[in-house]
């Protein structure tokens, strides 16, 4: 089996009667990522695309590429990858801070049909070596030691346990025991000593429109993040569609502050969005006031996207007499759910239009419209961007309700997956028989198709955006020898919307001397866990109130806390 074989065989396809109808109607035109930054280079190379005004591991200095270096650089890269072995299909695990050699690298995978899996910068050994692992990843791409933390050592851990994982690539000076991205590139596919075992070949053929372009990481309800297979033309027209219902055009400045990976900041309408409308990208190294305003102000940004704890905290800011914001035209918020009280600040604050958006990685996204009424912006999450994105409200059974009536979101469309990558089980519980995604989310739809989120169903904490699965974290708690039971649950956070609580019943043996709430957040963080998953807080109890069969109640305990942290 090649790469390529394996990629197809974990990917569920668009029925062909609808890839026809996507087709027909416009929404898929046959464009690939790596046409598309060969089109814009053609078009206006001389243009900045990409702004990194350096701060990190990666790059101390600024860097400012335009679309032809952009494109000529993503070249070079393609050329070494293939000189280093990296081949059409191969999967390719990317955690890379802000910098512009995230640009570099993606584009050249695109380019050879390698598909990029998108790690954040806060994973660690847990979510890598599952990633490796499991995508049979041939190489993996990292910064040197980023936020204090060495990169480089977590990757020859995992390189020694995953004989697939055959190159390290490290952005910055210092390689250590792998190799320097830098070095990477090369004019002609073959022309650089290799390492690595290398056949010489080109690509096998140029990537197509509907293949796999690259693997996307859903927040995820289960033991372990799923992968998601977005394909070029679904995510070019969820691209298309985003870049027309923001605004954007060639003078539209995108500042990037969530970590780039994330879909949010990618493509709604995100930095691959402003590059197919000819803008221009602009890095932030951090997300604070401090960093993001001088930048805007610098750089002349027009757009950017928050989460709603980062809004409140730039909303704050502004209020206190921090300038430098004043070329905003357009904030989106979205990633949890960001209350009305907050929204109505952002227009007298900040003096540009809310956009709010709810959107998710499996597909479907939901915006605003930028002139829709301050109270549809404030009060809603927006409606699709597609008219053939097919929405359902519906309850328990599956049995449609009327507008007006909050109930399970399900959806398919031209931009929306049909099941997550090589996982048959989990697509069988996530997606209707007749394809419908299953979101977990609870909204209510007003009759002119705006969707409000009332809440959630699945088993997930929106911690400010960020979503940790509670099993993933239960199952690391059931790890440690004094823990026989674990139930994590949200509980109210003025700042993050959610923080995570972690209830834990202790075994009979260890009950003389249990562990302290303190020690099981270190153990689950010892299991190499991202810091945003380690529990807020650690609740001991006798044992957990169940229901009828036997599941454990996790409405009770998510009241139970909420309560006690009211009162406290
Ligand atoms: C975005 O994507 P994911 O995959 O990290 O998370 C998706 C989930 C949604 O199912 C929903 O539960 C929640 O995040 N969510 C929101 C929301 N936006 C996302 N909940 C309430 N209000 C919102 N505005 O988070 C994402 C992807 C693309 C664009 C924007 C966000």
């Amino acid at each position: 089996m090649t790469a390529l074989d394996d990629v197809l065989d974990g990917f569920t396809p668009y029925p062909a009667e609808f890839a026809e109808r996507y087709r027909a109607a416009g929404h898929w035109r046959g464009e690939t990522f790596g046409r598309m930054l060969r089109e814009r280079a053609a078009a206006h190379g001389e243009r900045i695309a990409v702004v990194d005004p350096g701060g990190h591991s990666v790059a101390a200095g600024e860097r400012r590429w335009t679309y032809a270096e952009l494109d000529r650089r993503a070249d070079r890269m393609a050329a070494g990858l293939l000189a280093r072995g990296v081949r059409a299909g191969d999967r390719v695990v990317v955690q890379l801070p802000n910098a512009a050699e995230f640009f570099e690298v993606v584009f050249a995978l695109f380019r050879i049909g390698a598909l990029p899996v998108f790690a954040l910068p806060a994973h660690r050994y847990a979510e890598i070596s599952h990633f490796c692992s499991f995508t049979g990843a041939v190489a993996y791409v990292v910064p040197g030691v980023e936020g204090g933390f060495d990169h480089r050592e977590l990757a020859g851990r995992v390189r020694a346990e995953n004989p697939a994982l055959r190159l390290v690539l490290v952005a910055g000076e210092d390689p250590g025991e792998h190799v320097r991205l830098a070095d990477v590139p090369c004019d002609v596919p073959g022309d650089v000593p290799c390492d690595v075992p290398c056949d010489g070949a080109g690509p096998a053929r140029e990537p197509a429109p509907g293949d796999v372009a690259f693997l996307q990481l859903s927040g995820g309800s289960t033991g372990v993040p799923k992968l998601i297979p977005r394909t070029h033309d679904d995510y070019i027209y969820s691209l298309r569609g985003s870049v027309e219902l923001c605004a954007l055009d060639g003078r539209s400045v995108y500042l990037c502050v969530l970590p780039a990976a994330h879909n949010f900041p990618l493509s709604s309408p995100g930095s691959l969005g402003t590059l197919y409308a000819g803008g221009r990208v602009v890095l932030c190294p951090q997300p604070n006031p401090e960093t993001a305003f001088p930048l805007i102000a610098r750089e002349g940004v027009t757009i950017t996207g928050l989460v709603p704890p980062l809004a409140l905290l730039w909303l704050d800011a502004a209020e206190r007499g921090a300038r430098g914001y004043e070329s905003l035209e357009v904030l989106l918020v979205g990633g949890a759910k960001f209350s009305t009280e907050a929204a109505r600040r952002v227009r007298p604050v900040l003096g540009c239009t809310l956009q709010q958006v709810f959107g998710m990685a499996e597909g479907l996204v939901n915006y605003t419209r930028l002139d829709d009424p301050e109270e549809l912006i404030t009060t809603t999450q927006g409606r699709p961007i597609s008219p053939d994105d097919e929405v359902r409200v519906v309850d328990d059974r599956d049995r449609d309700l009327p507008d007006g009536t909050t109930g399970h979101l399900l959806t398919r469309g031209p931009y929306t997956i049909r099941g997550y990558w090589n996982a048959p089980g989990h697509n069988a519980d996530s997606f209707t028989p007749d394809g419908f995604y299953r979101t977990g989310d609870l909204v209510r739809r007003l009759p002119g198709g705006h969707l409000v989120v009332e809440g959630r169903a699945k088993d997930q904490i929106n911690r400010g955006g960020e979503k940790v699965a509670a099993e993933e974290i239960e199952n690391h708690l059931l790890a440690h020898p004094a823990v026989h039971d674990a139930a994590v649950v949200s509980m109210p956070d003025p700042y993050l919307g959610e923080r995570t609580c972690a209830y834990v019943v202790i075994r009979a043996e260890h009950r003389e001397r249990p562990p302290k709430g303190v020690e099981l957040k270190r153990f689950v963080r010892q299991c190499g866990l991202a810091d945003y998953k380690v529990p807020d807080r650690v609740e001991f109890v006798d044992a957990f109130p169940a229901t009828g069969i036997g599941k454990v109640r996790k409405k009770d305990l998510r009241a139970a806390i909420a309560t006690s942290l009211t009162r406290s």
